[in-house]
């Protein structure tokens, strides 16, 4: 009877030591919470298809990565992204990553950061600072050349038009005021067209780079040109949902979006794929929001102490409709 107990006892005593290796006590079990890098990332808002792809492409790949993410939403407001940031120094999390909705206004929170011993990297957009030198708060800027991509739409449209010596009229649709690509892409644009007088930017206003506010802005550019005898014969967007919007605007108008004025926009996702099959824009200048596995691996090798460029430029194309239907199944946003 007594050898019985000792016998059940040390059973026992075995069973118990293999549930606590297997609910992984031991060393060989799941890291540790410190063991994961953890980035805080303040991301713009989801304003466009753009934004939605680009917030995919960061989860996604910090998912992949191994890396603790915490993301927040600014709804496009500058205070929402300050306060986000704020909130990741007294997290004290690894690495703070955030793709900056307006240029300005950056002086203090990232003071704050520096203080506190966060490395910053810039994701999409640049910033500017009122004092000191901006490249001494972040790590790295990663991200488009939006004077390029301004000076691709009007290479791509002089080409098009064919039109050296009679007006052409354009009318613009800016991206969020303030903001890096609204600044950049439309001096890319007017760079070019400095050399081809002919053509003018005869309206300019923001439409904050969304959909309605996109079709909103065209509305009242159709009523005033109308009202003013004035012709419109091109559309540049800073965005493809502006410039879808205001295709629909255009068709409520009683033209033909595409033929009757010529669209051209930037981004490259897939609606403005779909918009060139159906006829109704005429070329979409590549930005590419697929920047998370670039992210993750700048965040890896900084941990790693490895230096990293101050600027690192994403790779990207132009598409003009006759290529859309081709390309169409191979965009991955
Ligand atoms: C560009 C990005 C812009 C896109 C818009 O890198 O910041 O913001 O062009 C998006 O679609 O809203």
């Amino acid at each position: 009877m007594f050898k019985g107990i000792r016998i059940a006892v040390a059973l026992v005593s075995a069973a118990m030591l293999i549930l606590v290796a297997g609910c992984g006590g031991s060393e060989q079990g799941a890291a540790k919470p410190g063991d994961k890098i953890v980035l805080g990332f303040s991301q713009i808002g989801a304003e466009s298809e753009w934004r939605t792809a680009n917030s995919e492409s960061i989860k996604a790949s910090a998912k992949e990565a191994g890396i603790d993410l915490k993301f927040s939403d600014a709804q496009q407001k500058q205070e929402n992204q300050i306060k986000a940031i704020r909130s990741f120094i007294q997290q004290k999390v690894d690495v703070i990553a955030f793709s900056p909705v307006v240029e300005t206004g950056w002086d203090a929170v990232l003071q704050e950061a520096k203080a506190a011993g966060i490395p910053v990297i810039l994701t999409d957009r640049a910033i500017k600072m009122s004092s000191g030198n901006a490249e001494d708060y972040y790590v790295t800027f990663m991200g488009s050349d939006f004077v390029e991509e301004g000076r691709r739409a009007a290479n791509w449209l002089v080409g098009f038009m064919k039109k050296d010596n009679e007006p052409v009229n354009i009318v613009e649709l800016q991206g969020t005021v303030g903001s890096a690509p609204a600044i950049d892409r439309k001096n890319g644009f007017e760079e070019i067209l400095k050399g081809h007088s002919n053509y003018k930017v005869i309206k300019s206003q923001t439409g904050d780079f969304t959909r309605a506010k996109g079709k909103e802005v065209m509305e009242s550019f159709l009523k005033s040109a109308k009202a003013e005898g004035q012709k419109i014969d091109v559309l540049f967007a800073h965005n493809d949902d502006m410039a879808i919007g205001a295709i629909q605007a255009i068709e409520e108008a009683g033209l033909k979006p595409g033929k009757d004025i010529i669209i051209v926009s930037i981004d490259g996702v897939k609606g403005a794929f779909e918009a060139m099959i159906a006829g109704k824009l005429n070329c979409t200048v590549e930005c590419s929001p697929l920047l998370g596995a670039q992210l993750m691996e700048a965040i890896k090798d900084l941990k790693a102490g490895k230096t990293l460029n101050k600027r690192i430029v994403t790779k990207e194309g132009v598409f003009p409709a006759d290529v859309a239907a081709k390309e169409l199944p191979n965009r991955k946003y």
